[in-house]
């Protein structure tokens, strides 16, 4: 980085992606964020020149159908678990933020609010009052994304969460590997089963799995072990999702390509397996952190 760059300011300016209204963030190391209103969804992080999120190039763009890719932000209803749409409202509707309020922080990062309150549209479906609050957080060579929910009205409200990243991969995902689930019981939601993860986990067929938040750090890298990404959550995301449908269920996914499944991994910080309740005015936080490798 040349002395001007490293001077030069972080950057949020108003964009678009495929015409819908996204803020974009740039750090004058050459890292960038692309957010798009809708669902608070982050597009695009590209760290030390690589993109490391995945976004289907047949994701929908519509304003309102989920786009498949980034960081859909799953809420307050995870998958079919409960009445509403499938991953809740918050991935389908427009939330609030403004490029210009975008706070520079002390580390050289940036940061960007959005912001989502119960309207007539979620009260219809989910009476409660509420705002959901997605904080972005830019950093050379690191993404955190922050959730906050806070119950505004006078009931307790129960809900569950999740952040879906979709990571994008160097490498086929056969060729991939996430370290730091060794020992743990897990959910096979494939086989619906519970067995002991032994080791590295690997990929092939589909693989759906709901783990316990893990004490450290997991690292996707390549079968050889050379780093990719580093993904950490908060304890208050009680579970890790790891996500790949694999070739016969991604040829089903009308916004995927056939081949896409290879491209991509969801690893997702979740709060699942308990619902979170609130009681009047109080808030619930929680952060995942993704940090990216030099590559490979
Ligand atoms: O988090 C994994 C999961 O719940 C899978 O079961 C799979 O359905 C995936 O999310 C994607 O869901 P979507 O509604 O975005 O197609």
């Amino acid at each position: 980085m040349s002395d001007s760059a490293a001077q030069a300011a972080a950057t949020a300016s108003a964009s678009t992606w495929q015409g819908l209204p996204a803020i974009a963030l740039q750090l004058p190391g050459g890292d960038s964020a692309l957010i798009a209103l809708q669902g608070a969804q982050v597009l695009s992080w590209v760290a030390g020149g690589k993109q490391r999120l995945f976004l289907s190039p047949e994701a929908a763009h519509d304003g309102h159908t989920p786009i498949r890719g980034g960081i859909p932000v799953c809420f307050p209803q995870f998958n079919q678990r409960g009445p509403l749409v499938k991953h809740g409202f918050a991935r389908t509707l427009a939330w609030s933020a403004q490029a210009q309020n975008a706070k520079q922080l002390a580390d050289g990062g940036l940061e960007l609010l959005l912001c989502l309150c119960d309207s007539e549209a979620t009260r219809a479906v989910w009476p409660h009052a509420f705002e959901a609050l997605l904080s972005v957080q830019l950093r050379p060579g690191a993404l955190t994304v922050q959730l906050t929910v806070r119950n505004q009205g006078t009931q307790p409200l129960a809900f569950t969460a999740a952040l879906h990243s979709y990571l994008h991969l160097p490498l086929a995902v056969e060729q991939m590997q996430l370290q730091g689930l060794d020992g743990l019981t897990f959910w096979d939601a494939v086989a619906d089963t519970h067995p002991v993860q032994q080791g590295l986990l690997g990929f092939g067929p589909e693989t759906d799995s709901v783990y316990p938040r893990p004490a450290q750090a997991l690292q996707l890298q390549n079968t050889t072990g050379a780093p990719w990404l580093e993904i950490a959550q908060d304890a208050l995301w009680s579970e890790t999702v790891v996500w790949n449908p694999g070739p016969a269920l991604c040829a089903q996914l009308a916004d995927m390509q056939p081949q896409g499944y290879q491209q991509m991994l969801c690893v997702e910080a979740a709060a699942i397996d308990a619902p979170v309740v609130l009681a009047p005015g109080q808030h619930w936080q929680a952060a995942q952190y993704l940090r990216a490798a030099p590559g490979l």
